[in-house]
């Protein structure tokens, strides 16, 4: 048995009838107005989605199931010698609203590692893939491919009832959650390395196994490194394209592989999660120009350059956020622990007081402070995963764990299929007439 599934079927009753009373007694209660703005504007601060697993507040961040970043580092329970939350603590938070017990998140590792165990077809089908076909196509194609199993789906041909929806979305997303650690390593060591892959490790943590496939284990520090990376990119609230795609595909009943697939697509884009690969690019792109010299003037005449061509610089700004996102310094943290002296660091550190200042002389961007993605970079290359066309996947792999939290909820809670209204300009120029 599942400790996890068994504390959700504790939960999952009475919060059907709490929410069946919150919305007995407000159903009808207003939260917002809609502005054409909003609507021309990417939805921005529309009032429209229920996401259980976090709040992200402009200027304090995110709060996981209301614990900010460095309440969850202090909480969550970590590896033995370790400090960063494992990532099985975070996924029982995000699910339960609850800090888990050591035991409770061994035994989650316990059955991750007991699921990883891939199709034969889904192996093939990546060593399959032209090494020009970026990492995350890859990753989204196994993951879609992971669908030939899916008790969810089989479980809804065979007609079980509605109420019963989430154990299966529960089981998918289990399997989800082990199988893409071993989907991540193969493309990793067929793209970049020699195309063995080692073996999951029954005994160990997610983490651990995430740095063993990809070849990475035997330093412990990049280990605690991937803990903390995998806790902090889990969940972001639900309006981010990742978490909104994989809710919304979802809601039409795809199952838990179709769902995330469809997630990891948005979160490949550049203006999303693909800006980690982006700021290493850019980093790597600057320190060759610039050399040694971090100079306020030389750093300010390089971003100047790239917006005065209308480009914009990775890793900041955001839809949501006003303030330095507690992600990026959590990172900084750990930077400043364990590699202060590493050149691509202090470049990162003096972007953080230079940009700042640069983005807000320029005056469009309504956040100039970084977010989490300016900083993952130059800690996964110092410890020598440099192959930044990755960085992305390890996004998609951490990301899966608030998608999926939610999505068991989604099922849990019996959300219908999602549609919002939309218009036309005309029908939009006929009803602002009329009103
Ligand atoms: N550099 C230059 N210009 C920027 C900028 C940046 N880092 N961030 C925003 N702007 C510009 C926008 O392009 C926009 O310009 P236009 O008016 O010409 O279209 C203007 O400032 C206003 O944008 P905004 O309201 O501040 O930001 P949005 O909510 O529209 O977009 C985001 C948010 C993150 C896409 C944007 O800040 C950006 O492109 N940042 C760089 C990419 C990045 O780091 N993405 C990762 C975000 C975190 C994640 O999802 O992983």
């Amino acid at each position: 048995a599942s400790p996890l599934k068994e504390r959700l079927a504790q939960l999952i009753p009475k919060r059907r009838e709490e929410v069946k009373k919150f919305r007995a007694e407000h159903g009808s209660d207003v939260l917002g107005e809609v502005t054409l703005n909003q609507i021309y504007g990417g939805a921005r601060g529309v009032p429209a989605l229920l996401w259980e697993g976090s709040v992200l507040d402009p200027n304090e961040g995110i709060r996981f199931r209301n614990l900010t970043v460095k309440e969850c580092q202090e909480k969550l329970p970590s590896a033995t010698h370790g400090k960063q939350p494992l990532p099985e603590s975070m996924f029982w938070l995000l699910v339960t609203g609850e800090v888990p017990t050591a035991n409770e998140v061994q035994a989650l590792s316990a059955e991750w590692a007991a699921r990883a165990q891939l199709p034969k077809f889904v192996e093939d089908l990546i060593d399959n893939c032209p090494n020009t076909l970026h990492p995350m196509a890859q990753l989204s194609l196994a993951i879609t491919a992971l669908e030939n199993d899916s008790v969810f789906s089989k479980a809804y041909h065979s007609g079980v009832s509605k109420a019963d929806y989430w154990q299966f979305t529960y089981e998918d997303s289990m399997d989800l959650i082990a199988k893409i650690v071993p989907i991540a390593g193969r493309i990793y060591r067929n793209l970049y390395r020699d195309g063995v892959v080692a073996p999951i490790q029954p005994d160990k943590d997610y983490g651990y196994n995430l740095a063993n496939v990809l070849g990475f284990s035997n330093n412990e520090e990049f280990v605690e490194l991937l803990r903390l990376y995998l806790s902090i990119h889990s969940d972001h609230e639900g309006g981010n394209v990742s978490a909104h795609t994989g809710h919304l595909v979802g809601s039409a009943l795809s199952s838990p592989f179709l769902s995330m697939a469809a997630s990891l697509n948005g979160l490949a884009g550049p203006l999303h999660g693909l800006a980690n690969q982006e700021v290493l690019d850019f980093l790597l792109k600057m320190k060759e120009s610039v050399g040694d010299d971090y100079s306020d003037e030389t750093l300010e005449k390089y971003l100047w350059n790239i917006l005065d061509n209308g480009q914009i610089v990775p890793g900041y700004g955001h839809a949501v956020l006003r303030k330095t996102d507690p992600r990026y310094l959590a990172q900084r943290d750990f930077a400043l622990e364990h590699l202060p002296e590493d050149p691509m660091f202090k470049l990162v550190s003096r972007l953080y007081e230079v940009v700042p200042r640069v983005l807000t002389k320029h005056g469009k961007t309504k956040n100039p402070f970084p977010n989490v993605d300016s900083h993952s970079g130059v800690l996964l290359q110092y410890y020598g995963l440099k192959e930044q066309t990755f960085y992305t996947v390890l996004f998609g792999i951490s990301r899966t764990l608030g998608v999926m939290a939610q999505l068991i909820w989604d099922r849990a809670l019996g959300l219908p299929i999602e549609r919002p209204k939309s218009f036309s300009t005309e029908v939009l120029k006929k009803r602002i007439e009329k009103a």
